[in-house]
């Protein structure tokens, strides 16, 4: 398998916005200890098929300590708590691809009653099941997820379709695996069943200080100590510890990721009070929480992805101020201006559109977020301007009559300015004469239109065929571009050039100039 094909651990996939499946290649590099509570251990929701790529070491799930080595194949249900680390012999390079199955499969599949629940990959219909496959799997299931990556990587949302197809198949040829494969660890207790849907009730009750060990017995129809019983023989663990590192870690997550005050965050994250968050800090971390806020909080090496979110969320809300700040911090400590647009602003934006799309938030939310996007996109603009190439190129860009979305367009005048483009702005909302009377008497060597709305589309057509009446369509190309063009539209109104992102349209008109 190529290296590169599986590249993608600093991309970790910006899919969470646009699809249900993430996809991320990690080293294990922690050495195992066989004291290492399960809670300390990922929670995953839905299923992660993760592949051993290199290497060598050990997968722990729940209380079950495992070998792993190149080319096993692990199928794992939502609830599960498990971690690969290294051991002397070797450090596991694992592929992970996560996803949600009941946003994936559809139809049958996801039919509780139906036979294909789920295609045999959990077993009681209950998502738990664990299935170790022989090497036989591995090449399938390799090209299957190459696939899959390669979809995911396009990130456009008309691929989500192949995503979930490509999926259902995966798992289809999964399950036949399982049926080949050395089944012995595939069987698993009832037990087993019982602990995962405990530990789901709790990640998902977690905030609730009143939640027990007998609520959540109660919620399973079974008995408190049976299920206390189960839990510390499947899990090594005591429920009540089990739900302590839960609530710290949550605890944890919060103080580094949030600004929220020791109250709040006693609050979400279930526990009792202040004195004994503060306590409970000093005991297990060894500091104050606000000593861990402080060591956390630097926005240094890892933590540079939480500035991200950050910037993310602010954005969301439409704190324009805040999010110049902290794009500027963010420059400050050495984040290169491209991530800064593209995990942090493009994300919160695209979080934006999704939550728009479900009618979540409204176009007043939308506008006072694309506000807090213009003000970051201002502070990175000198950055993202390259030096210029010394090419003379004269575009005129505008986002097409009907159209008021400029966000886009505005990226792409700022990239092909850095290219050293003259551009010449013509705003939004610009009819197909406009672009035709500005690109004859200013001579322009391309005409660049953008459009988000698949209303506006064919405007663009219309330019083109304005183009050709004017007798300027062999002297002037055209590039199109916006969240619902694709190569195919582009053909089919007889554009020149369409590209997905800003950078790329610069780099596309410097060749169509060449
Ligand atoms: C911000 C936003 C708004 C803001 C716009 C503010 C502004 N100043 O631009 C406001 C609130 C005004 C707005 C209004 C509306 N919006 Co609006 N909006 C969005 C949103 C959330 C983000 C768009 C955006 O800026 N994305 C970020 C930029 C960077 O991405 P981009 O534009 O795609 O640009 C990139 C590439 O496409 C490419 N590119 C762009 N242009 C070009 C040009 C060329 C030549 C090339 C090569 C490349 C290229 O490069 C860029 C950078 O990489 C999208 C949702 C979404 N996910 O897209 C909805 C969305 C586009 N809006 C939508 C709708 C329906 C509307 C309204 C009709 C809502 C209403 N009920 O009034 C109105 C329409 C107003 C109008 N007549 O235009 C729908 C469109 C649905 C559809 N299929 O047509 C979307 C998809 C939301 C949704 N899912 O429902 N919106």
């Amino acid at each position: 398998m190529e290296e590169s094909e599986y590249n993608l651990k600093k991309e970790a996939i910006r899919m969470h916005n646009k699809s249900p499946v993430t996809l991320k290649t990690v080293l294990y590099e922690e050495i195992y200890t066989s004291d290492l509570p399960p809670s300390s251990f990922s929670m995953n929701e839905g299923i992660e098929i993760s592949l051993v790529i290199e290497g060598c070491g050990i997968h722990k799930i729940l209380n079950d300590a495992t070998d792993c080595k190149k080319g096993d194949i692990f199928i794992l249900g939502s609830g599960i708590s498990h971690g690969y680390f290294a051991t002397e012999e070797g450090v596991p390079k694992v592929i992970s691809l996560c996803f949600n199955a009941s946003e994936v499969l559809s139809g049958s599949a996801k039919d509780e009653d139906s036979e294909h629940f789920c295609m045999g990959v959990f077993r009681d219909r209950v998502p738990i099941s664990v299935a170790m496959l022989n090497a036989k799997a591995y090449d399938e299931t390799v090209e299957m997820i190459g696939k899959i990556a390669k979809e995911i990587n396009e990130e456009r949302l008309e691929n989500d379709a192949a995503v979930k197809a490509l999926l259902s198949l995966l798992l289809i040829s999964l399950s036949r695996y399982i049926d080949m494969a050395d089944t012995a660890k595939s069987e698993h207790p009832k037990e087993w069943v019982m602990v995962s849907a405990a530990m789901r009730e709790v990640v998902k009750r977690c905030g609730d200080s009143d939640m027990t060990l007998e609520t959540i017995a109660s919620s399973l129809f079974t008995s408190k100590s049976h299920l206390s019983r189960i839990f510390k023989t499947v899990t090594g663990e005591n429920f009540a510890d089990y739900v302590r590192n839960l609530r710290l870690s949550m605890a944890c997550n919060l103080l580094k990721d949030t600004n929220l005050t020791n109250e709040e965050i006693v609050r979400r994250s279930g526990l009792r009070d202040v004195p004994s968050f503060y306590r409970l800090f000093k005991s297990e971390i060894g500091m104050t929480p606000y000593q861990y806020r402080m060591s956390k909080q630097t926005y240094k090496g890892e933590d540079k992805m939480s500035i991200c979110m950050e910037i993310s969320e602010n954005l969301q809300k439409g704190k324009a101020k805040i999010v110049k700040e902290l794009v500027a911090k963010a420059l400050e400590e050495g984040m290169p201006a491209a991530q800064i647009l593209n995990e942090a602003l493009l994300s919160g934006m695209s979080i934006v559109g999704e939550k728009f799309k479900k009618n979540e938030v409204y176009v007043p939310e939308v506008l006072v977020a694309a506000r807090a996007m213009n003000m970051g996109v201002e502070v990175l603009k000198p950055l993202l301007k390259e030096e210029g190439m010394g090419v003379s190129g004269r575009v005129c860009l505008g986002t097409v009559q009907g159209d008021l979305h400029d966000i886009g367009k505005n990226l792409v005048k700022i990239m092909m300015e850095g290219k050293g483009l003259e551009v010449i702005d013509l705003g939004t909302d610009v009819p197909p004469e406009t672009f035709i009377k500005t690109a004859t008497e200013e001579n322009c060597d391309i005409i660049c239109l953008s459009a988000l709305l698949t209303t506006t589309m064919d405007v663009m057509g219309k330019v083109v065929e304005a183009a050709k009446e004017a007798g300027i369509r062999d002297k002037v190309k055209i590039m199109i571009g916006g969240a619902p063009i694709n190569q195919e539209f582009c053909e089919k109104i007889g554009a020149d050039k369409y590209t997905s992102d800003a950078a790329s349209a610069a780099d596309a008109a410097i060749e169509l100039l060449a």
